[in-house]
């Protein structure tokens, strides 16, 4: 059967192993599952009901992070993850911080946007989002701009699935037509330019135009 990922386009978690796979060079089918109302089978293979859940041949594995750690070890070229103990710890607590402090951020406009305007056919609360880009995502930006230095990379000047989990947020709020002011988070802008320009992103963006312009 190969890899089989359950997961619809536009959650940040689904890109993150979709970047893995293509960085990995790995084929792999998509199932392009929407987690509400998830059938009773589903949650035989992800118990929390949500997306993304990877099958590989007979192994069954959901959660983002779980996924690309188990991927390094199958498929360990390029390598994604830091060696050196103290790297490693720190690209995981970045994966942790995109996963959730940034996730709920730049989730924000893409929820009142794209899916709220453009699939539930609601007005979009744009308070709510003006409130978010105003108040809440300024000290997350001002954090990772912080943690960068001169460094092309955050963790040890090499691109690491820390760069992969910060990234992909940052693709949602693009999708909802925002982003980062390059005047006030230079560092953060251009780790973006590097990670988002990569093949592997690319690959994906175009999937994720398509659908959504399709979609709002
Ligand atoms: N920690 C999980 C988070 C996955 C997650 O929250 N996915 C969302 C979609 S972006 C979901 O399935 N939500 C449905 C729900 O919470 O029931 C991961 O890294 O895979």
């Amino acid at each position: 059967m190969g890899i089989l990922l359950h997961g619809a386009n536009g959650s940040p978690f689904v890109r993150k192993v979709r970047v893995i796979l293509e960085e990995k060079s790995l084929s792999y089918e998509q199932d392009p599952l929407v987690p509400f109302g998830v059938s009773d089978e589903y949650k035989q293979k992800s118990p929390l009901g949500k997306i993304p859940c990877l099958e590989d041949d007979d192994y069954v594995l959901p959660d983002s992070s779980c996924i690309g750690s188990y991927l390094e070890r199958a498929y360990p070229k390029p390598e994604l993850y830091p060696e050196d103990a103290r790297g490693l710890g720190r690209a995981l607590w970045f994966e942790e911080y995109g996963d959730t402090k940034l996730v709920e951020v730049c989730t924000v406009p893409f929820f009142e946007r794209i899916i709220r305007k453009g699939f539930l056919k609601q007005a979009p609360d744009e308070a709510k989002v003006r409130q978010v880009l105003s108040e809440t995502a300024p000290p997350v930006f001002d954090y990772l701009e912080g943690q960068l230095g001169d460094a092309d990379y955050l963790v040890g000047g090499l691109f690491s699935i820390a760069d992969i989990a910060i990234a992909s947020p940052f693709r949602n709020l693009r999708l909802a037509g925002e982003d980062l002011d390059v005047t006030r988070w230079p560092k953060l802008s251009a780790l973006l330019e590097r990670v988002l320009s990569r093949p592997s992103f690319k690959a994906i963006s175009a999937d994720e135009e398509a659908f959504f312009s399709g979609g709002g």
